[in-house]
């Protein structure tokens, strides 16, 4: 029997490795940045979430043999004009900080009617350094006004995906991963490579 291919992820989040892991099963072998500790950081500069997963993948696939996959997600906020947006993850003023974003995103939705929000999830696909092919998910919902569950990760306590009562982080990995943002992105990922012939 073949081995797997094997697909890195240009990410040194564990939590969305761990996610992408669980939804493609025995289909890859997934590793990620951190498995590559002589990689530089990728500075993300990109205004938008495409530009910084095309950073991301591209920056990663110029140094690795294989595809490389790239996430670049976060929260969009109606009442917010989208704020945190590709902005999520150093929102609080730390990055990666997610007790820190929770608090302000808090801070900044008090007395706020509008909780309608979404998920945003932009890949790229890279090899030798230039992007094959870039996909999107997203999970529309609504903010909660308090931290409810300890799963997941990020904004996930205060977020609840529509036809849901709990928040992802009630919710639990399962239901999650049948829906979430990255699940919709990663979908289409899976896919393109079965139009590829590579199983
Ligand atoms: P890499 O750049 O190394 O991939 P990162 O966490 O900095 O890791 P992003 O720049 O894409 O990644 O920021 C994503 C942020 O958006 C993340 O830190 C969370 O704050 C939020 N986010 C994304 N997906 C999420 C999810 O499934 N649940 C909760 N929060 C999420």
């Amino acid at each position: 029997m073949q081995p797997p291919p094997r697909l890195i992820i240009a990410t040194r989040n564990p939590h969305k490795t761990g996610e992408i892991r669980a939804m493609v099963g025995d289909r890859f072998e997934v590793l990620d940045a951190t498995a590559f500790p002589e990689f530089p950081e990728i500075e993300e500069t990109g205004t938008t979430f495409l530009e910084n997963a095309r950073l991301k993948a591209e920056g990663i696939s110029r140094r690795v043999e294989g595809w490389v996959l790239s996430d670049d997600s976060g929260l969009q906020v109606d009442a917010l004009g989208g704020a945190p947006g590709v902005w999520s993850s150093s929102y609080g003023g730390e990055e990666g900080n997610h007790a820190k974003n929770n608090a302000r995103l808090l801070a900044e939705m008090a007395g706020k009617a509008d909780r309608s929000a979404r998920f945003r999830c932009t890949m790229v696909l890279a090899r030798s350094g230039s992007e094959r092919a870039a996909f999107s998910g997203t999970v529309e919902g609504r903010l909660v006004e308090a931290l409810h569950g300890d799963g997941g990760f990020g904004y996930d306590p205060l977020f609840v995906p529509d036809g849901h009562e709990k928040t992802f982080a009630e919710l639990g990995d399962e239901i999650k991963n049948s829906l979430s943002h990255r699940a919709r992105a990663l979908q289409q990922v899976v896919a393109f490579f079965d139009g590829m012939g590579i199983k």
